[in-house]
Formats: structure tokens, sequence, C-alpha cells
């Protein structure tokens, strides 16, 4: 049995098992995220495909490094891979934020155009720290989550507001709201412990938190397409044998594909599932709709004040296309 291994893992050219690489990676949401489960497969597609000669461990839900801080342990070397929310980085450069920014792109072909438009100022940014971007995938378009209808935006003055990036915390202020950051994963315990009262987030996000256990109405405002990022070190990723970086690079691009899929298919799934368990789905009013477009302008205004060129021409690029 161990010459037949032998010789499988020779014939494919992969190096021997005995110099095979463990990575840990660090990931920030739990094991029902579909993107946690799209990161297992990826990890389960290099382990087949190089014969166990590159195994990836996922450590999922911040358990190995919270999510602040997991794109600083990948650029430091600590671990060799990761992923986290990309607009995160926004303090570094606009360009990793503009994902986040209210009503640029709302739906899954806008998303698509903006990462085709974004991903090359990014990689650009990210080659700076020493880090490779392997793929991005986007969670479904972002709804609004309270107590009661919310018809216009003044409805959601001096609400304690959930927040999990600047640009959300930028959003919920001019709202009138008052933002508190808060994990993906703590939201449940945010909510029962009255620190927060309401959110946007994706129905993903609101089913995996089983939302109507807190909050009465889901209004799909469906207001941007923010992603999840998996980066590589640089290093680490070109001390492994070239045969082997190619084969992650093509579970990368499955696993891209596979996402932005997956994400579509949740989109609509886990809707019917907070339907299912009682929410009211509200069609958001024109008032509203009205008053966050208002607040979306705003945002934008301030991200281009605060963008350098490479950033903007992202935005050109995608106006132009
Ligand atoms: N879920 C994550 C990020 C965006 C989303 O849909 C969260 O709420 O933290």
């Amino acid at each position: 049995m161990k010459n037949v291994l032998i010789a499988a893992v020779a014939a494919c050219g992969f190096a021997t098992v005995s110099s095979a690489d463990t990575w840990d990676m660090p990931t920030p949401y739990g094991d029902a995220t579909f993107h946690t489960q799209n990161i297992s497969q990826f990890a389960a597609d290099i382990a087949a495909a190089t014969d166990g000669a590159l195994e990836i461990t996922v450590h999922s839900g911040g358990s190995l490094f919270p999510h602040g801080e997991i794109r600083n342990v990948v650029r430091s070397g600590q671990v060799p891979i990761g992923e986290f929310f990309l607009s995160r980085l926004v303090n570094d450069d606009a360009a990793f934020g503009i994902d986040s920014q209210p009503f640029v792109a709302t739906s899954y072909d806008d998303a698509a155009k903006l990462w085709e438009a974004q991903k090359p100022v990014v990689t650009e940014l990210l080659a700076e720290q020493g880090l490779v971007p392997l793929f991005s995938v986007p969670w479904p378009a972002q709804g609004l989550y309270t107590n009661g209808e919310i018809e216009t935006v003044e409805a959601l003055n001096g609400l304690r507001f959930r927040a999990y990036n600047a640009a959300l915390e930028e959003f919920a202020t001019l709202a009138g709201a008052a933002p508190v950051q808060v994990e993906a994963s703590d939201i449940p315990q945010a909510f029962a412990t009255g620190q927060v009262e309401a959110m946007v987030t994706s129905p993903s996000t609101g089913a995996n938190s089983t939302a109507w256990d807190f909050v009465t109405h889901y209004t799909p405002i469906n207001a941007w397409v923010p992603k999840n990022i998996v980066v590589v070190n640089e290093r680490a990723f070109r001390r492994l044998p070239e045969d082997v970086q190619t084969a992650v690079l093509e579970a990368a691009a499955q696993a891209e594909a596979r996402g932005w899929e997956m994400s579509a298919a949740e989109a609509d799934a886990k809707t019917a599932i907070m339907a299912e368990n009682g929410m009211i789905i509200v069609t958001p009013s024109d008032a509203l709709t009205a008053g966050l477009q208002e607040i979306g302008a705003t945002m934008l205004t301030n991200w281009e004040a605060s963008a350098s060129d490479a950033a903007k021409s992202i935005l050109t690029t995608y106006q132009g296309q």
C-alpha cells in the first residue's frame, strides 16, 4: 500500500509525502457560512490535486486569530494564508472600500464588473504588503433588519446599529443611528443584551444568526455587495514547488467561480428561510430608497475625497464599462 502511494505521488510529479506542507488558515466566519464551506472545498481540492503535498487546515470563526488581525498575521508570515472582509482595509487605501459604498454596485453583474476594475489596483496594493490575492467572493446584497417597518431614513434615528466596517459606521451615523462594531458571530448576543437593535447585513448572515429571534422585519434595500478575500503570503507561496503553486492557483480560480454561484443561490434561499421563520419581508418604500440614496451620494463624495488617483480609476473604469 505504501509503495502504491509513493508510486502514485511520484507519478503525479508532486513532492513526496515526507516533504508535505501543512498550512494553517484563519478565517473570520463560522462553519455554517457559505464562504467557509467554499474555503473548506478549496482546501480539499488542493489536498486532492497535490496528493497531500499541501494540506490546508481551516480555522474558522476567528478561532485562530480574531478577524481584525488576520491580514497582519498573513503579512508577517505567522500564517501563510487567510481570509477577511476586503473593505476592512479601507484605512490602508480607499481602493479596498469601494465595494462597501451604497448603490455603486447592487447586483451580481455589477459587482463582478466592479471587481474586475478593482482587482488590478487591489493586487498592486497587496503586493506592497507582500500579499497575493487568491480569490474574492461576494456576500449577497445587504439588507436592513429592524423591529417594525422602516418607511423613511428618519425612522432609523437614535437606533443602536450594528456595524461591521467603517463604511457601515458612516452609513449608520448619516442615518442618525448610533453604530456599534460587532463581529458576525456575536450578533445574536449583541441583540439579546440590547447592545444593538438594528443592522444591515446579507440574508446569509441574517438567517445564520437566527435574526427572527430578535427582529421582526427584513427590508432588502440591496444597497451594496461586499466581498471577502483570500490572500496568501508571497514568500510562503513562492516556497511551494511550482506544480503545487499551479494547483493552488487552479483551485483558487474554481473557488472564486463556485463562491459567486453559492452567493447567488443563498440570496433567495436564506430570505425564504427568514420568511418561513416568521419575519416580515418588506419592499423598501420610495421615501426610504430616496433617503438611502442621498446617504450613499454623501458617502461616495467622502470616499472620493480620500481616494488616490488609482482608487478613483476603479470607479471610472467600472462606470465606463
Ligand atoms: N455578513 C458579514 C459581512 C457582510 C455580510 O453579509 C457580517 O455581517 O459581518
